[in-house]
C-alpha cells in the first residue's frame, strides 16, 4: 500500500502513537538486558539537561523543584507521541515517509546513547531494534487499517437496497480499499499490550532490582570513630520546625541523573590517581574493612534560594578522604581534587579543605542505613563546608588529583564559581511565609547553618524593628544546622519577620540580596505574616 486515504487521520495518530509505544516498549526490553542507560528516551533527557543552558535549568530547578526530572521526563513523552502521532498520519499517504521519520528518531536516539559517558557499542541496540520493530508495526497497523475492498472489480458504491453498505471507500491510485476499524482497533490493542509487556519486562530485568537487592543485605560495620553523641537539646521539637536530623525519605535530591545510576557494589572500585605517587585502587569491600569515622554533617545546594528548602541534615559513616589521599602521596604542585561519578558527572573540590582536618568522607551510610541510591550508593563524598556542586559527588568512582588550572568540573563552564564554600545563611520556618497566626504569644523558629564554623548567634526582628537574640538549639559540632526560635507577642495586622544569623567568627550574614549565581544566594530569609 502506498496511499491509503481512506484511513482517517485520527486512525493515522493511533497507528504512529502505537507503533511509538511499542519501539519504547522493545527499546526498554533490550536495554534491561544490555543496560539502563541504553534507553534512548533517557538518554535525549540527560542530553537535554546537559545541553541545556544554565539559566533554563535554574528555571526547571526554580519552577518544578524535585520534580523537575518528572517534568522533564513528561514533557520528552508527550512530544515523542505528538511527533509519533504525525508520522502515522503522515504514514496513511505515503508509508516510507512515515517509516523515514520513525527512523530519525533512531538517529536523535542513537546520538544520544553513544555519546554518553562510558557508552559501548552494544547500548546502540536498544534503540535499533526498538525502532526497527516499531517501523515494521507502523506498516502492519496501517495494512490493517486499509483492507482491500471485497469483489474491487464492480466495487458498488452505494448498496443495493437489502444489503449493508460498506464503509469509507477509497479510489487512491485506482486501487479500492476500504478503512477496517475493528482490524486497526484490535491490531492497535495488540501493540500496546506488546509495548506494555515490553516496558514492565525490561524493568525488571533491569539493574535496578539487582543494586536493590545488594544494597538491603549490606551488613554496615560498626564506626571506628563514632560521632559524639548528640547534646540534649539539639530539636526544639515544634510542629513545622525542620528536624534536626533529616529523614533518608525526606533529604532533597539535586543531581543531573533522569534515570539514577546503579552501580553493582560488587564491581565498584575507586580509582585514585593524578598527581600522586602511588595511585590507588580500591574495592568496596576494602573501603568497608578501613576504619570508618562517624559525622553529623548538613548538606547543602548552591541552587538554594534565601529561605529555600536545599539543604538536610545526616549522621554519615564513612573512609576519611585525606587517609586515603595520604596514603596515594600527594605531590605538593596539587590543589584539586577531581571527582567523577559513574554516570560521568564530574566535581572540582579544594584539596587543602579535605586534607585540613574537618570530616571529608567516602561516605557508605546515611543515617544508619547503607546509601540509598539517590544519594550515591554505593560511595559518595560528603565535605563539610562546601556546597555539594564542588564536593559531594554521589556514586563516586574516580578521583584524580590535579590543579584548578588544568582541570575544569561540570558547572564550572556552566556559569558557577569553581570553588563554593557555603554561606551562612538563617531561615524561618515558623510561621510561615504568608500564614495567618492567632494575635498574642507565639513562637517564631527556624534553622541557621555556617558549615564547618558553627552558627553563634541568630536575631530576628519583627517590623523593621530592634534585633532581638533567638535562642539556639544544642549542636554536636560546627558543621550542622542549629535550629533557632523566639517567642514574639504578636499584635493584630501584617508583620515583616527578618532573621540573620552570625558565624562562630563573629561574621553576619550579609542583608545584601544576590542571587545563586555564580556562588550561592545572600540576603536575609523575610516572611510576611498576618495576626488575626
Ligand atoms: N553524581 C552526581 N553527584 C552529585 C551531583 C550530581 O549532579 N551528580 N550533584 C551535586 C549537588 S549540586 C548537590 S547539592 C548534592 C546533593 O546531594 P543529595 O542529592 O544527596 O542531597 O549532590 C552533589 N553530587
Ligand atoms: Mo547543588
Amino acid at each position: 500500500m502506498q496511499s491509503n486515504q481512506v484511513i482517517p487521520a485520527w486512525a493515522g495518530a493511533l497507528a504512529g502513537i502505537v507503533a511509538g509505544g511499542v519501539a519504547l516498549g522493545v527499546a526498554q526490553l533490550a536495554a534491561g538486558v544490555v543496560g539502563d542507560d541504553a534507553f534512548p528516551v533517557v538518554a535525549v533527557g540527560d542530553a537535554v539537561v546537559d545541553l541545556s543552558p544554565a539559566p533554563l535549568k535554574e528555571f526547571a530547578i526554580a519552577t518544578f523543584g524535585e520534580n523537575d526530572k518528572a517534568v522533564l521526563v513528561g514533557g520528552v513523552f508527550v512530544v515523542l507521541a505528538l511527533v509519533a502521532a504525525g508520522l502515522g498520519v503522515l504514514a496513511t499517504r505515503r508509508l516510507r515517509y512515515g517509516q523515514a521519520g520513525l527512523a530519525g528518531f533512531a538517529v536523535v536516539g542513537l546520538a544520544a546513547v553513544l555519546t554518553r559517558p562510558g557508552a559501548q557499542l552494544i547500548d546502540a541496540l536498544p534503540t535499533v531494534v526498538g525502532v526497527a520493530v516499531g517501523v515494521w508495526a507502523l506498516s502492519w497497523l496501517i495494512g490493517r487499517a486499509a483492507s482491500p475492498a471485497v469483489a474491487p472489480a464492480a466495487f458498488p458504491a452505494v448498496a443495493p437496497a437489502g444489503e449493508t453498505p460498506l464503509p469509507a471507500v477509497m479510489r487512491a491510485g485506482g486501487e479500492p480499499y476500504v478503512f477496517d476499524r475493528r482490524r486497526l482497533l484490535t491490531g492497535a490493542a495488540g501493540g500496546v499490550v506488546v509495548a506494555g509487556a515490553g516496558t514492565l519486562l525490561g524493568r525488571g530485568l533491569g539493574s535496578r532490582r539487582t543494586v536493590d537487592a545488594a544494597r538491603v543485605s549490606l551488613a554496615l560495620p560498626a564506626p571506628a570513630t563514632p560521632a559524639p553523641p548528640l547534646p540534649p537539646g539539639t530539636d526544639f521539637k515544634l510542629n513545622g520546625l525542620t528536624p534536626f536530623i533529616t529523614k533518608n525519605a525526606d533529604f532533597y535530591r539535586v543531581d543531573t541523573a533522569l534515570i539514577v545510576t546503579q552501580v553493582d557494589p560488587d564491581t565498584w572500585t575507586l580509582r585514585i590517581h593524578g598527581l600522586v605517587d602511588r595511585p590507588i585502587e580500591i574495592t568496596y569491600q576494602e573501603l568497608l574493612k578501613r576504619p570508618l569515622t562517624e559525622a553529623d554533617i548538613t548538606l547543602t545546594c548552591v541552587s538554594n534560594e534565601v529561605g529555600g528548602p536545599y539543604a538536610g541534615n545526616a549522621r554519615w559513616l564513612g573512609a576519611r578522604m585525606a587517609d586515603l589521599l595520604r596514603e596515594a602521596g600527594l605531590r605538593s604542585d596539587a590543589d584539586m581534587l577531581l571527582s567523577t561519578s559513574a554516570d560521568g558527572f564530574t566535581c572540582g573540590t579544594p584539596l587543602d579543605v579535605v586534607m585540613g582536618g574537618r570530616d571529608a568522607l567516602f561516605a557508605v551510610a546515611m543515617n544508619g542505613e547503607a546509601l540509598p541510591v539517590d544519594h550515591g550508593f554505593p560511595v559518595r563524598q560528603v565535605v563539610p563546608g562546601l556546597y555539594g556542586y564542588v564536593s559531594a559527588t554521589k556514586w563516586v568512582v574516580d578521583l584524580k588529583v590535579t590543579r584548578f588550572d588544568t582541570d575544569e568540573a561540570y558547572w564550572t563552564p556552566r556559569g558557577w564559581a569553581a570553588k563554593g564554600p557555603i554561606k551562612t545563611q538563617s531561615r524561618i520556618d515558623l510561621p510561615k511565609p504568608g500564614a495567618t497566626v492567632t494575635a498574642g504569644r507565639t513562637t517564631i523558629a527556624g534553622v541557621a547553618w555556617a558549615q564547618h564554623t558553627g552558627v553563634d548567634a541568630v536575631e530576628v526582628r519583627v517590623d523593621r524593628g530592634a534585633w532581638q537574640q533567638a535562642r539556639l538549639a544544642a549542636v554536636p559540632g560546627p558543621d550542622t544546622w542549629r535550629q533557632w526560635a523566639l517567642d514574639w507577642d504578636a499584635t493584630p495586622g501584617d508583620h515583616t519577620i527578618e532573621v540573620r544569623a552570625t558565624d562562630a567568627s563573629g561574621r553576619t550574614q550579609t542583608g545584601e540580596r544576590r542571587p545563586i549565581t555564580p556562588d550561592g544566594a545572600t540576603g536575609w530569609h523575610t516572611v510576611t505574616v498576618q495576626a488575626a
